[in-house]
């Protein structure tokens, strides 16, 4: 018997031209060898597999203003994901978009917002990848994505080649970050000065993981219902439980806060799109290491999803009765 069905697209993003290391383009099979398909079908999910999207990379694709890398090949990769995840949303499908590098929540969350304007998001993860590509001193574009979605942000966007079809879907008020812990001098800056709302992991410290998401969901729902869009970079976990990303960062969430988290998320019965992104199969030092990655991102996108620490997410009526 199942008691609920989620009807979930999964769609790979084989993508990482938004940073400079080679491997996060295996994250989907990798997630997808954990067993994520099997185990969102054992929850009671109807799973459609998109398969994974192909993308060009464009040739000629200079650098902008001597910094930022790939932009053409990145905006266009964002562009086809917006459309795979509009159509998803389109067909009535909760959307789970595998990466690759977080600079494809810029696409995931545009195609979201098409059909749903009304998303809010919550963004997981030891960065805030908020960035302009005139801040940006690694010239990365999955630590900008935030820039260009944000509405306050556009006086100070520049004309950059490859993204004239994105346009700011975001008010500041519509999303806030949980797991902080790096951020570039113009990244605090942005965060204060726009009065950006996030708990970094000195506020999960203090107030614990229960509090940080009783005030979360009041922000974003406290005054209406509303879509929820999850980007959850794995890299938000400490790098001891997901050793196996680009951007590492000592300190980060436990496996318990981090499927509070998706928990208390799922719970919301508001999820409507999430990212899970930066697994990067050719990094860490051995293959165990690779598959605690890829382990913990299924058990997080499968919780996202119903799965529960406190009983199968099936309901059984009744117990075998001795003839
Ligand atoms: N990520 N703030 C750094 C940058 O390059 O702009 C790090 C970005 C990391 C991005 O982990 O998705
Ligand atoms: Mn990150
Ligand atoms: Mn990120
Ligand atoms: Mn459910």
């Amino acid at each position: 018997q199942k008691k609920w069905t989620h009807s979930v697209a999964v769609i790979g993003a084989p993508f990482s031209k938004g940073q400079k290391k080679r491997g996060v383009e295996h994250g989907p099979t990798a997630i997808r060898n954990a067993g994520l398909l099997e185990r969102l079908s054992k929850i009671g999910c109807s799973v459609y597999d998109v398969g994974d999207l192909k993308f060009a990379h464009v040739p000629n694709d200079a650098l902008y203003n001597n910094v930022v890398k790939h932009p053409r090949t990145v905006g266009l990769a964002c562009q086809v994901l917006a459309d795979a995840v509009s159509r998803a949303i389109g067909a009535g499908h909760t959307c789970i978009t595998l990466g690759g590098d977080h600079s494809l929540a810029l696409g995931s969350i545009t195609g979201h917002a098409q059909h749903c304007p009304d998303l809010c998001v919550i963004w997981v993860d030891a960065h805030a990848d908020i960035n302009t590509p005139l801040t940006s001193k690694s010239g990365s574009l999955h630590g900008q994505p935030v820039s260009f979605l944000l509405r306050e942000l556009q006086d100070k966007m520049p004309i950059i080649p490859g993204f004239a079809w994105a346009k700011p879907c975001l008010s500041r008020s519509d999303i806030i970050y949980i797991g902080l812990r790096d951020l570039d001098p113009a990244e605090q800056f942005i965060l204060k000065k726009y009065n950006i709302s996030y708990y970094s992991m000195r506020h999960i410290d203090c107030m614990g993981i229960h509090k940080v998401m009783e005030r979360t969901f009041d922000q974003l729902l406290g005054r209406r219902q509303r879509p929820i869009h999850l980007s959850f970079d794995i890299d938000a976990f400490d790098p001891t439980l997901a050793p196996s990303t680009g951007t590492p960062v000592l300190g980060g969430l436990t496996y318990r806060e981090g499927v509070y988290i998706t928990e208390e998320i799922h719970n919301t019965g508001m999820l409507s799109g999430m990212d899970l992104v930066e697994v990067n199969p050719l990094l860490g030092a051995t293959s165990d290491e690779v598959k605690a990655t890829a382990n913990l991102a299924v058990d997080v996108i499968a919780s996202c999803l119903g799965d529960t620490r406190d009983g199968a997410h099936m309901i059984i009526d009744d117990l075998p009765t001795p003839s």
